[in-house]
């Protein structure tokens, strides 16, 4: 399998994930602007979505969308418990706070990467998120390691991600000491330092 990824963007969390599972990672980084891969190729023939992550399957196919990615690795190592199994309360607990993570907050980030974004526009995105990250300090505020509990799962490796970006953006988290523990938590597991590393976003301890 192969993911194609940029440094930093969401398709880290699918990175982390295949690290997660023991899965076998080989990268190939995409110039997200310009549209081409660091091989040259064309990126917009390969995924005409244009965007990242995308995961080059083992039959040669191309798959895309964040959620789909993480259960996909979830659901080929089960053994990892990444993901609870289909037809559970737990696996629609699960998927429902990925959604928001992804609808609510990835997606509020998202408009704020915009250059061309007003001063108004960005500041209904910080109280957005604001908004958003209230839900996640209650949840955390059971003394919980995760999001769903004591289990490391796909939603952390995302949540986990798109927060990355509150430094980037200058976003003030403070208001939530949970999530910024939970923050430091996620970012020192091994397979999600090892990501940050390969992406060359760290570098090596
Ligand atoms: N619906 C997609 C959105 C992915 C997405 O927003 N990717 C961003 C990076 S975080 C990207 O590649 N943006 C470049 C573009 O849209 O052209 C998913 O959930 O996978």
């Amino acid at each position: 399998m192969k993911l194609y990824y940029a440094p930093g963007a969401c398709s880290l969390a699918t990175h982390i994930l295949l690290r997660e599972a023991g899965l076998p990672v080989e990268l190939e980084k995409v110039d997200i602007r310009n549209k081409s891969t660091e091989h040259g190729e064309d990126w917009l023939s390969l995924n005409p979505k244009g965007y990242v992550p995308a995961l080059r399957m083992d039959d040669g196919d191309i798959l895309t969308e964040n959620l789909v990615l993480h259960g996909y690795i979830a659901d080929l190592k089960p053994e990892t418990k990444l993901a609870p199994a289909h037809g559970t309360k737990a696996r629609l607990r699960q998927d429902e706070l990925a959604v928001y993570v992804s609808t609510e907050i990835h997606k509020t980030y998202g408009a704020m990467f915009n250059p061309a974004i007003t001063d108004e526009a960005r500041k209904g995105a910080v109280d957005r998120l604001n908004m958003r990250y209230k839900l996640i300090e209650q949840l955390l505020s059971d003394g919980r390691t995760y999001l769903t509990g004591e289990q490391f799962s796909t939603v952390d490796a995302y949540l986990f991600t798109v927060t990355n970006w509150a430094n980037m953006l200058k976003i003030d988290l403070s208001a939530f000491p949970k999530l910024l523990a939970y923050q430091q938590r996620v970012g020192s597991r091994p397979a999600v330092q090892a990501s940050l590393v390969a992406e060359g976003l760290v570098k090596a301890a």
